[in-house]
């Protein structure tokens, strides 16, 4: 299989940790794309032009973040990422629609902070995704003693969300008034498969 990825990009972290942690690292190689500039061989893959895209070993292909990680974790026998049935299952997959949502809005106020000439930015737009990761992480810190001791694809995608906010200083110091979220996110941040994925520099 092949990743059509970017170093930067915390969806696609999200797929690297879970392939750590079900040590399926090995089978995927990865082709490193911009997907801004639209290039011809990921547009081939996903007309949306976006990182993470997985290119099956028949040529098919699979996008995006959530669906790639559902894949994958039908391909190993250890313990499941994403839980069969149940109430196991719905947690962990809205805690990865959290974390995902997060990372829209984080992604949304980068392109507004560096990619929106300075002149054209718009504080109104801002502010409303900044208020929707500090509700977000209001409520993460809320359920903090939940997240504790798990691995899986909820953990995972929160644990990526909050490393992304470090890397891009979405909404300044997240840290502060959420004691219980920061110090999972310490001792998470310490698993071999963050630590394999974290962006360069
Ligand atoms: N919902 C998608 C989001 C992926 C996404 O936003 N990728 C960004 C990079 S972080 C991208 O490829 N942007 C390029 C573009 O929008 O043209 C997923 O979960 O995979």
């Amino acid at each position: 299989m092949l990743l059509r990825h970017s170093h930067t990009s915390p969806f696609v972290r999200k797929v690297a940790v879970l392939l750590h942690e079900v040590g399926l690292a090995g089978r995927v190689t990865f082709d490193t794309v911009d997907g801004w500039s639209e290039p011809a061989p990921l547009t081939a893959d996903n007309p949306l032009s976006m990182v993470p895209t997985l290119v099956l070993d028949d040529g098919g292909s699979l996008y995006d973040s959530p669906v790639i990680c559902d894949y994958l974790d039908q391909l190993h026998g250890g313990k499941r990422m994403i839980p069969e049935t149940g109430t196991a299952r719905w947690r962990v997959l809205r805690e990865q629609a959290l974390g995902d949502g997060v990372l829209d809005n984080a992604v949304l106020i980068f392109v507004e902070l560096n990619k929106r000439p300075e002149e054209k930015r718009w504080d109104w737009w801002l502010q409303l995704k900044q208020r929707a990761i500090e509700r977000a992480l209001d409520h993460l810190e809320n359920d903090a003693g939940g997240l504790v001791g798990r691995i899986d694809l909820g953990t995972i995608s929160i644990a990526v969300a909050l490393a992304y906010l470090d890397l891009r200083g979405a909404v300044g110091q997240w840290r502060t008034g959420r004691p219980a979220l920061a110090t999972w996110f310490a001792d998470f941040a310490q698993r071999p498969s963050m630590i394999a994925t974290a962006p360069p520099g």
